[in-house]
């Protein structure tokens, strides 16, 4: 069954994220972005595959929204704040799937900081979530971040295939990846992650030419996608932004 349907064109996606009030704090939350109601008016307007929140967000500015009338949600399932910084990061589970699912959820999210000394912790969180996820028809999304005192470069190619392979072995839809340097480094993940969709994880706000040239080769790689957060909508412009985001994605 292709629980990604619903929230892919064409087995293509762009994801507006904003679940950056947790897991890095207001101080990412720029200017206008502090307001969740404009996040959700760009993903109107942009014509995103699907907004990604945290569950009290959605609660509280997604449900009733005109974006939730045509717009679908992710809901981010783990969550930690940015404050203490253990070197073997953990991010526990704060929301469960027919919690996502009342809240209208086509699809929930969760983060694996894969080469923590935790990270069997989130193996087995994630499974369960893909599980009942699938029960329920939703789609199951990976964020596969290697991470910890024993990931000494967390772009490094091989570390970054192989999480795109831990998601596709735990029963993830699609894994959302950070950029591991090059097209051809990109496509190792791809490879690994066999029929698991790999998205490209937007990351920190760049020079709008470097990320688009990222976003490119992510596509040429055998990408689906990206899910992002501070290019959009740190962007000054974050509409003409998406649609140059949108035609390298799908071609229109
Ligand atoms: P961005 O496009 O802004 O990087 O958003 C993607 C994302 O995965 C968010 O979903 C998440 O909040 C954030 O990046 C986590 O970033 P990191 O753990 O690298 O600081």
């Amino acid at each position: 069954m292709d629980y990604l349907k619903p929230i892919t064109t064409n087995g293509k996606a762009i994801y507006l994220a904003y679940d950056h009030g947790m897991e890095h704090g207001p101080v990412d939350l720029i200017d206008k972005a502090l307001d969740p109601s404009y996040i959700l008016d760009i993903a109107l307007k942009g014509k995103y595959n699907a907004v990604i929140l945290q569950k009290g967000v959605a609660e509280k500015y997604y449900i009733g929204s005109k974006c939730s009338q045509e717009i679908p949600l992710i809901v981010k399932l783990n969550a930690k704040a940015d404050i203490w910084k253990p070197k073997e990061p953990h991010s526990p589970q704060v929301c469960s799937v027919s919690c996502a699912k009342r809240l209208g959820a086509l699809a929930v999210g969760y983060t694996i900081y894969l080469g923590s000394a935790e990270d069997f912790k989130m193996f087995k969180e994630f499974g369960a979530i893909a599980e009942e996820a699938h029960q329920e028809g939703m789609a199951a999304i990976a964020w596969v971040y290697p991470r910890g005192s024993s990931v000494l470069n967390e772009a490094d190619p091989d570390i970054t295939a192989y999480g795109a392979r831990v998601g596709l072995e735990l029963g993830a839809d699609m894994v959302k990846i950070k950029y591991s340097g090059s097209k051809e480094n990109f496509e190792k993940a791809v490879k690994a992650a066999g029929k698991t969709k790999v998205v490209l994880s937007g990351g920190a706000k760049l020079e709008e030419s470097e990320w688009l040239d990222i976003l490119k080769n992510v596509m040429l790689a055998g990408g689906s996608g990206a899910a992002v957060g501070r290019n959009v909508w740190q962007h000054k412009n974050p509409l003409e932004m998406t649609e140059k985001i949108r035609r390298i994605i799908f071609g229109v």
